[in-house]
């Protein structure tokens, strides 16, 4: 298939994947609204339906909460093909939702969206509950100025050795039998394993026990860690969300001063064995013991480094297909297993708009093209193994053929 094909498949994608106002990640395995994939949906759009790319945005922040919390997953419509559903999760709200947030990537994508096919009005409508999220997450889910997870599903990021740490010490003991829908789909070898799904469903539990009340589960809840991924992510998305108030006349001191403060932040969740920014157990002070694409991401955030960056440069050498979730030297690295190993598109797709800030034209030349090589050979899959590009989970998948569209062809 040459370019100009796989650009057309990649719109059919998005197309068909439309479920009315809201794109699905793939069909079967994730049936419903996810929140950071719909932001890079809105991206690929906006390349040939700029209309529906700001219905994207609209349709996910439909279901922001009264807090400011942007849901990770919104159940629109009843759908038994995905498990936890509304009713595990029990959140109570119309429509329903789960009770956790997800990568705040939409002030991001958002501008690059509007520097693209314009629509200020809609932009202008969607400033004040991007800020609101923005908010939120520095009263819900702040510790020592870094912006924390309180379930390995909200990093998005899954089952990345970041979480180890936390993980060992979640209590499983209240959680009864229950049928995974996933393995149903995909291969069960390229998935998270059955110790990962117990603890992610005792969070879940520890959560709706308490009414999905927010402090509590901040303060007393089974899991709570620094992620450099989102903090990075949010510093960058503070800055984007001041130069948009800017763009629509309004007054964006307070998004820059909480990336600076962010930016301050940053000596905890330094690990000086790894001499890289890592993911930080809150409860404990435990560190994740290996550089993974929560340090990558730093690029995103324009934080500058020169130990951090020597590390980067060899993990990314390691492999040979774009920027790894894990670094191949670590123990717990696994190729195609989900987040311990494989390398992502749409991550790749979010360092390079970073590298890209930043001038480095080379490296984001080479991450473009190590992640379109990945694509011309496979597919749209949801992610690759880094070593030898097999094209592994989901195929037909959003995201990557958003970010072919928006950023990789
Ligand atoms: C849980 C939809 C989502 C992505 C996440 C990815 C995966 C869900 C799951 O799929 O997570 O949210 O059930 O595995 O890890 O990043 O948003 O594509």
């Amino acid at each position: 298939m040459n370019d100009d094909e796989l650009d057309a498949v990649a719109r059919d994608i998005l197309i068909s994947n439309d479920r009315g106002g809201y794109t699905i990640p793939t069909d079967g395995l994730y049936p419903f609204q996810w929140n950071w994939d719909s932001a890079f949906a809105a991206w690929g759009f906006s390349t040939f339906d700029a209309h529906r790319a700001w219905t994207e945005l609209e349709t996910l922040f439909s279901a922001q909460w009264a807090t400011g919390m942007v849901p990770h997953i919104v159940f629109h419509k009843e759908d038994d093909g995905y498990f936890p559903g509304p009713e595990v999760w029990g959140v109570g709200t119309t429509p329903a939702t789960s009770g956790i947030s997800q990568p705040p990537v939409a002030a991001i994508l958002a501008r690059l969206i509007h520097d693209r096919v314009d629509g200020t009005e809609r932009l202008r409508a969607l400033y004040p509950k991007m800020l609101a999220w923005h908010r939120w997450w520095r009263e819900s889910r702040m510790a020592h100025g870094i912006t924390c997870v309180t379930h390995p599903w909200e990093s998005g990021r899954d089952n990345c050795p970041d979480w180890d740490p936390g993980m060992v010490n979640v209590d499983t003991s209240g959680i009864g039998p229950y049928q995974r829908r996933d393995t149903g789909h995909v291969d069960a070898a390229m998935r998270p394993g059955k110790a990962d799904y117990d603890r992610y469903l005792a969070m879940v539990k520890f959560g709706r026990d308490c009414g999905w009340d927010q402090k509590r589960i901040r303060d007393d809840g089974p899991f709570l860690m620094g992620d450099p991924a989102i903090t990075f992510i949010l510093i960058r998305a503070n800055r984007d969300l001041a130069a948009i108030a800017e763009t629509l006349g309004e007054d964006g001191s307070e998004p820059a001063a909480w990336a600076d403060e962010m930016e301050e932040a940053l000596p905890w969740l330094w690990n000086r064995d790894l001499q890289a920014y890592a993911a930080r157990d809150v409860r404990t002070g435990v560190f994740a013991s290996a550089i993974s694409s929560g340090a990558a991401l730093g690029l995103l955030a324009g934080v500058e480094n020169a130990q951090m960056e020597a590390h980067l440069a060899e993990m990314w050498d390691r492999v040979r297909y774009g920027i790894p979730s894990n670094d191949p030297a670590a123990p717990s690295f696994e190729p195609r297993r989900y987040w311990r190993g494989p390398t992502w598109p749409v991550v790749n797709a979010l360092i390079a708009v970073g590298l890209k800030s930043a001038g480095r034209d080379a490296d984001e030349a080479r991450l473009r093209r190590e992640t379109a090589e990945l694509i011309r050979q496979g597919g749209f899959f949801e992610y690759f193994d880094p070593m030898d590009g097999t094209a592994c989970g989901g195929n037909r998948f959003t995201w990557t053929a958003a970010i072919w569209l928006a950023w990789a062809n």
